[in-house]
This record gives C-alpha cells, structure tokens and sequence, in this order.
C-alpha cells in the first residue's frame, strides 16, 4: 500500500474525471460518494455494509466529535478508524459549518469560533489551529480547512469578507498541518455566487499547493442553474491534477451535473437522513413510503438491484415500517439508498471510462422522467 497521498487521473470524458486517490489506508476510486458518519456512525447502517456498498471513504465531523465523545478520548482510544472499525479512509469536516447549522450563540472573529453546544450548552471554541489538531487527534486521512460558510442570498460585503477570511484561515490551517506525507489537508473555495470571487478564492488557495481542493458555500439556498454556473466558473481555476470534492451536494442530479463540469468527491447526509424520513432512491425516482399508495403493493423497489433492501422487501412492507415507525424502516430505506447511490457513482465511473458519458446522463435521466412508482 502507498504511503503518500497521491491523486491520478485514469480517464475523462469531456470535463468529466475518472481518477483514483491513493493513501495509507486505502484507495478511493472517483467520482466517489462519501456517506455521512457525523458522529463516528453512518446512522441506522453496520460500517461493514456500507463497504460492501462500494464506499471507499466515509466522512465525519469535527463539530459532533469534539462535543461527544472529545477528540481527545477518541485519541486514546486509538483514533476514529479503531474507535468505529471502519480501518479505510476518513474525511472529517472541520467544524466550522456545523457550527453556523447546529451551535447556538455563536461568535466569529479574526481568531476563530466559540459557541455554545446544542448537546448540553456548555461553551467551545475552534480556531484553524485546534480544527486541524481534532483532526489529527481522529486521525483522519482527509482533513479539512476550517472556513466560514454563508447562506445565500447575501451581500457582496458580506460574501468577501467570509471569502477572505476563510483564505487567511487556509493558510493557517495549512501550517498547523504542515507535512504528513500520507495524507491531506484541502482547501475550501468560497466567494458565493459572485464569480469573481470564487475566481480569487480559487487562485490564491491553487497558489497555497494543498493537496485537494473543495468547492464550499454551494447547495445553500441557491437554484441548481447557479451552483452549476459557479462550478463552471470556477473549476477551470482549480489545478487539474488535484481532487475536487463539492461539499454537501447532493441530489442525484445534482451528482452527474457536477461530474460533468469535474467535480470528484461529493458527500451529502441526504441518502440517509431521507432513508429515515420514509424516502427511497431508486432507478425511476424518488418514492415516499409514508404514502397510502403503497399499503398493498407487493412489489420492491427494484428487483433488478443487488441490494437485498431493494430486491426482497415488499412496498406494502416498507410502507408498514415506516407507518409504524418501526427502526428497520430506516434501516433498510438508509440501504437502499446508499446502495442506490453507490450503485449511480460506479455506473458514473464506468461510463467515464467508456467515454460515453453524457448517454448515461441522458438514460439515468430519462429513467427517472418515465420512472413508474
Ligand atoms: N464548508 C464546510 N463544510 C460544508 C460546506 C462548506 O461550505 C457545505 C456547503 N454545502 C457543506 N459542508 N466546511
């Protein structure tokens, strides 16, 4: 196994990447699709299914972490990977967005954040340096720059000055991380949909030589036309010969869109989370088992899935789980969904390599239009 990071373009297809990042613990093959283990769990999922899904990499946060159980005890205990036994690589999210979504009385300055926990409201502080040190303390293999993420619509004024800021704190995050040949820390792009900035931001973190990059500050309240201009803009800037990782997005279409203009790595809690809400994704669509619809469908999912969430459970089932709020609901529309998505990036993946991407965007679409549910 390799013991540096290291990131290969294996083919395109228009703007579209075929790539491959390869570290200590293991190699992530891209486009690839990042579930969500917010607090060291991929919720309502056995870590040893979400592999056999095809995931090479799971993400999780500094933000939850750090209040629960404490980077420090997660530590001693012989890092993230041992702590939840899943020994393959890990992105952590540094904390900052987290902080904006979930933390309450929040204070941002030049130094960094405090809040105050929404668990037990005792009060905390992240700064770049003590982001990058959680990170560390987990052991993460992808750590991420700590940076301000606004919602959109807001003022030119405003969007700059978070840019701006977000790049001193790359820097920072940058040097507190310093040299560990076997993994990376990326940058954050922000400049919300003014394209100019992005275009600033992007070149002066491209001149900080970091290992990937992400695209921020997208998928928040903003229409797809515009996530998509952004990246399109703002994408060229970005060096070619690095993994771009679009944080938070997204729906299905929103994953082969952004393919198309070369993106790499996604991640978003929507599989899960909608999993536990009653919603499956499948091959023609989205459908809601909450719906009185499907109490006397004898059908599942898909039959034609691998997936035995999808193959062998009956509609008319799954609408009683959920109807009862039953635990297996979630935890099997959580597998159908993360079967389904892992099932989409590897049909991305092939069809880049086959050069013909753009005819499977136009057949995943067309599934989804005449989609019968
Ligand atoms: N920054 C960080 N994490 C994020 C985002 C961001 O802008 C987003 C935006 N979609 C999701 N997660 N650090």
């Amino acid at each position: 196994m390799t013991e540096r990071f290291s990131f290969s373009l294996l083919a395109t297809d228009g703007r579209a990447r075929r790539g491959e990042i390869a570290m200590p613990r293991g190699i992530v093959r891209t486009p690839a699709f990042m579930p969500v283990g917010t607090a060291g769990t991929v919720k309502a999922m056995y870590l040893d299914q979400v592999r056999d899904l095809g995931a090479d990499i799971i993400l999780g946060n500094v933000y939850h972490l750090m209040l629960r159980p404490g980077a420090e005890r997660v530590a001693r205990l012989g890092g993230l990977h041992d702590f939840a036994r899943w020994p393959h690589p890990i992105l952590t999210d540094s904390g900052g967005f987290q902080v904006m979504s979930l933390a309450e009385l929040r204070k941002l300055d030049e130094t960094g954040v405090t809040f105050r926990s929404h668990v037990d409201g005792s009060v905390h502080s992240l700064t770049p340096e003590r982001s990058i040190e959680i990170q560390g303390l987990l052991d993460s293999d992808i750590q991420m720059q700590l940076d301000e993420c606004i919602r959109l619509p807001a003022e030119r004024a405003e969007i700059e000055r978070a840019m701006e800021l977000s790049l001193r704190w790359a820097e920072r995050c940058r040097v507190a991380f310093g040299d560990q040949p076997g993994k990376a820390m990326f940058g954050i792009v922000q400049g919300g949909d003014l394209a100019d900035l992005r275009q600033r931001s992007a070149e002066r973190l491209a001149a900080m030589d970091l290992k990937g990059y992400a695209v921020g500050g997208l998928a928040v309240g903003e229409p797809q036309e515009v996530m998509l201009a952004i990246l399109d803009e703002t994408l060229p800037v970005l060096p070619q010969e690095k993994p771009r990782y679009l944080m938070g997005v997204g729906t299905p279409d929103d994953i082969i869109k952004s393919v198309a203009r070369g993106i790499d790595m996604f991640d978003c809690v929507m599989p899960t989370r909608a999993g536990r809400h009653g919603l499956a994704y499948t091959r023609f669509g989205k459908i809601n088992l909450k719906n009185a619809r499907h109490a006397d469908d004898p059908r599942p999912l898909d039959e034609t899935s691998d997936c035995p969430a999808a193959r062998d459970y009956s509609r008319a089932y799954l609408h009683h789980l959920v109807k009862t709020n039953e635990s297996l609901g979630g935890m099997l529309l959580t597998w159908n969904n993360l079967a389904y998505y892992q099932q989409l990036m590897a049909g991305i993946r092939a069809a880049i390599e086959a050069k013909r991407y753009d005819a499977f965007c136009a057949e995943v679409t067309e599934a989804w239009a005449k989609g019968d549910m």
